[in-house]
């Protein structure tokens, strides 16, 4: 499956959006030309995204279920020929990102320092993919050489806000870089694959749902996303009700800045994770150590259960009982956890390093190398049970999609029995994998006392955004609810416009796509 091309906007919006969409497109365009004294020649876009179920599973290669929303990140590019090294220019529609320019080592990588917060890293990231891939592809007798880029960015994925506003830039990015050096045609799976690995450099180590849903987006359907044994996605309809269903987010106005949070937030829990596979696997004693996946730390939760499965049934011991359902498997290995990891108060690194019988100087190798953590306890408990009780709320979702879609009836139980898994979920990231915060907890109150049927945060929490599961005729008194009793509140001085972009009905959108400018 390749990126499409465009030559509409039509092609890339729904009809409502156009009339904010067109005049946006023409003051990027403009804004290239003031910029750089001359047109661009392309635009490449990624979306943002919603994760609807199964939230912070993806690194542990469980499947989830987001969608592509609207909102996206564009870049305005054309490819100056004049230049003597290969150089990059970018600027920002919105002031507060200054303009940057740096040269592209023609054999290097391109240097990306991760600790410092800069805008330009994103472009970074999708570049250092893309070049990559691109030196692959062109090993022969004309290896490739970057060529120079001038470049105008323009995103309304809100930063921080959990809706992805970095996947979409960093997807957008690699996606220009290829067509500019003249990769035409993109496969889909290929433009994830890099962006998902290279947005790790920007120093989060991210899963691949965001990158996932930016580029394969569909406009009106959700998505189904698996990373074993290979990354897959496919398209999910909403089911046909009666009741039309709706999801809304709320922005809870704290940002998340995940750089910044990710020792003790983001990348602790994929430490967390990885440390429980290895813990698990070392208590029932696997016959081979745990094969290295495409997950941030190649050991996974999801590696751990496939390799655990397997080994019941090639033993084939009969006082343990082999499981071949997949969700029949997960509810096992919830009561493994229940029963097995069991330090309610967390585990030390001394505890670790004897629990798998390894030295200090090993544990920091192997799960404290790729970026810091700070922790004295890792709550390996409640992050597996979290991460197993999620992957089974996704199958029920899916399942309730999928049987739905015949069904003429109301579609009220359906509704609320998809709503109640997303209450779930939320009560699970706040209390076994705690992600939550207290403003995203009120969100959700406030909604379901209004008549959602749903209410969770979505991405990855600690603030930013909140999605909302909620029939038609609900969705004003949830927003009155929000606006009165949290917003006015909170923020006295709130603008109307400042609520229109906190509150959004969000539709599902369509992904990466290339748009040639004549
Ligand atoms: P946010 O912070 O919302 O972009 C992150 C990760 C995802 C996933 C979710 C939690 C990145 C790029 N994305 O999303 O891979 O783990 O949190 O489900 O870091
Ligand atoms: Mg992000």
């Amino acid at each position: 499956m390749e990126i499409p091309t465009a030559s509409s906007l039509n092609q890339i919006y729904p009809e409502d959006a156009i009339a904010f969409q067109k005049p946006r497109w023409e003051s990027l365009l403009s804004g290239f030309k003031s910029q750089y004294g001359h047109s661009a020649e392309f635009v490449s876009r990624s979306a943002g995204r919603v994760n609807l179920i199964g939230e912070h599973i993806d690194y542990s290669l469980y499947e989830v279920l987001p969608m592509a929303v609207t909102a996206d990140l564009l870049l305005a590019v054309s490819v100056p020929t004049e230049t003597d090294e290969p150089r990059i220019r970018i600027a920002n529609a919105n002031g507060k990102y200054p303009a940057r320019e740096f040269e592209i080592p023609s054999e290097d990588e391109v240097e990306i320092d991760a600790t410092s917060h800069e805008w330009s890293n994103y472009f970074k990231a999708g570049l250092r993919g893309a070049s990559q891939l691109l030196r692959k592809k062109r090993s022969g007798p004309h290896p490739f050489k970057p060529v120079s880029m001038d470049i105008l960015v323009d995103g309304n994925v809100p930063q921080g806000g959990g809706l992805s506003s970095s996947a979409a830039f960093v997807c957008a990015s690699a996606l220009a870089v290829m067509k500019a050096n003249g990769q035409e045609t993109i496969g889909k799976r290929e433009l994830v694959e890099i962006a998902i690995v290279a947005e790790r450099a920007v120093g989060v180590n991210s899963g691949g749902m965001d990158q996932s849903a930016s580029v394969f987006g569909q406009r009106g359907s959700a998505l189904y996303v698996s990373f074993k044994p290979h990354l897959n996605v496919t398209t999910l309809n909403f089911p046909s009700t009666k009741q039309e269903l709706v999801f809304i987010t709320a922005h809870s106005m704290v940002t998340s800045d995940k750089q910044v949070t990710a020792p003790v937030c983001y990348n602790l829990r994929v430490v967390e994770c990885s440390i429980a596979a290895s813990l698990l696997a070392r208590i029932f004693k696997l016959s081979r150590p745990l094969p290295q996946d495409s997950g941030p730390l190649g050991v996974s939760l999801r590696g751990f259960h496939d390799a655990y499965f397997e080994e019941l049934d090639s033993i084939k011991d009969n006082t343990k009982t082999s499981v071949s359902d997949f969700q029949l498997q997960l509810e096992k290995l919830v009561q493994l956890t229940e029963d097995y990891l069991i330090q309610e108060e967390g585990y030390t690194r001394e505890q670790l390093c004897a629990l798998l019988g390894i030295s200090m100087d090993e544990f920091k190798t192997r799960f404290e190398s790729s970026f810091p953590i700070r922790a004295e306890h890792f709550m390996l408990r409640q992050r597996a049970l979290h991460v197993f009780t999620e992957a089974i709320r996704v199958g029920k979702f899916m399942k309730l999609m999928q049987e739905s879609s015949s069904d003429d009836d109301s579609g009220e139980q359906l509704l609320r029995d998809l709503g109640e898994l997303m209450n779930l979920t939320q009560e699970s990231c706040r209390d076994l994998y705690e992600c939550s915060c207290p403003e995203l907890d009120e969100l959700c109150e406030l909604a379901r006392g209004a008549g959602a049927y749903g209410s969770r945060l979505t991405g990855a929490g600690w603030g930013g955004c909140c999605v909302h599961l909620v029939p038609k005729e609900k969705v004003e008194d949830v927003k009155k609810a929000w606006v009165e009793g949290y917003y006015k509140k909170k923020f006295p001085d709130i603008s109307e416009e400042q609520l229109e972009e906190a509150i959004v009905v969000s539709e599902p959108g369509s992904g990466a796509t290339l748009f040639p400018v004549s």
